[in-house]
């Protein structure tokens, strides 16, 4: 016998999003990164309230497909101009989108001293271990041994130094209220990363203080591996060396409830 097939709409493109396509390349997790986050404020009902900062990096035209309104600061810059924003506007929720490179390197001075003064901001952090947008370069968090343009042996931690975990660090620090990691590999991680997602503007919203979400992201692109097999180097090798979980919850955020 046939079975009846539903007309009930399963799936929306979320109304925080603009009708642009992104430039993202095939099997690249920015875009689910991009997806989560546009659910959360729809759930939240902030897209009309939501200011988001976009870094230098892929993720430079993050302002095209959000419909919240957006800015872009220079290269690492963005916790700077989010510290300014969430200041002048203390009533939007204002949030950074950052990779490794433009967080971790160029910009590590300004997300360690936005976390340190506990600014009321949420970051969301792509870890894809390399420069992605530049063709592949190597970041802080580029894995001991992993090859990319800049370094063609592997990583050589001898004379190109260890990984930086970023999480880990800033939930030492005193203002900083949130600070998790999750990854993009599968629908059982993306399900725990936007409840995640959800937990930093929660605590945002609330006035609680800084909060950062890390997210272990693909670059099929320029670690040579299709898609499948980047899903699998995130779940394989780099989750071992990124650990997931819960660095720092407030006990001010272990109360909120979702
Ligand atoms: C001030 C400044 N320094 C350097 C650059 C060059 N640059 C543009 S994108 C980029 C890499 C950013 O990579 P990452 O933050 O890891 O993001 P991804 O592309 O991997 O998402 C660099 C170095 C720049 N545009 N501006
Ligand atoms: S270069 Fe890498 S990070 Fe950038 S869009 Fe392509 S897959 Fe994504």
């Amino acid at each position: 016998m046939a079975t009846a097939i539903s007309n009930n709409l399963v799936y929306e493109r979320p109304k925080g999003f603009t009708e642009t396509p992104t430039h993202y390349c095939p099997g690249c997790t920015h875009g689910v990164a991009h997806h989560l986050i546009a659910e959360v404020l729809q759930e939240m009902d902030l897209i009309e309230k939501t200011i988001g900062v976009a870094p230098v990096g892929c993720s430079v035209f993050a302002y095209n497909y959000f419909d919240t309104d957006f800015v872009e600061a220079p290269h690492g810059r963005a916790p700077a101009m989010a510290t300014g924003i969430k200041h002048v506007l203390p009533d939007r929720i204002v949030f950074t989108y950052q990779g490794d490179g433009d967080l971790a390197s160029i910009g590590m001075g300004e997300i360690v001293h936005a976390a340190g003064r506990g600014e009321n901001l949420t970051v969301i952090f792509i870890n894809n271990a390399n420069f992605g947008m530049t063709g592949g370069q190597m970041a802080p968090t580029t894995l001991p041994g992993m090859k990319t343009t800049s370094s063609v042996k592997g990583r050589d931690v001898e004379t190109q130094g260890f990984p930086i975990r970023m999480a880990e660090m800033l939930a030492t620090l005193d203002g900083v209220s949130y600070c998790v990691r999750r990854s993009l590999h599968d629908p059982k991680n993306i399900r725990l990363a936007k409840k995640a997602i959800r937990m930093a503007f929660e605590t945002q919203a609330r006035g609680l203080g800084f909060s950062m979400v890390e997210l272990l992201s693909t670059c099929p692109t320029n670690w040579g591996m299709t898609p499948v097999d980047a899903l699998k180097f995130v779940e394989e090798q780099m989750v071992p060396a990124y650990p997931l979980g819960d660095y720092k919850v407030a006990a001010s955020v272990a109360e909120i409830k979702i």
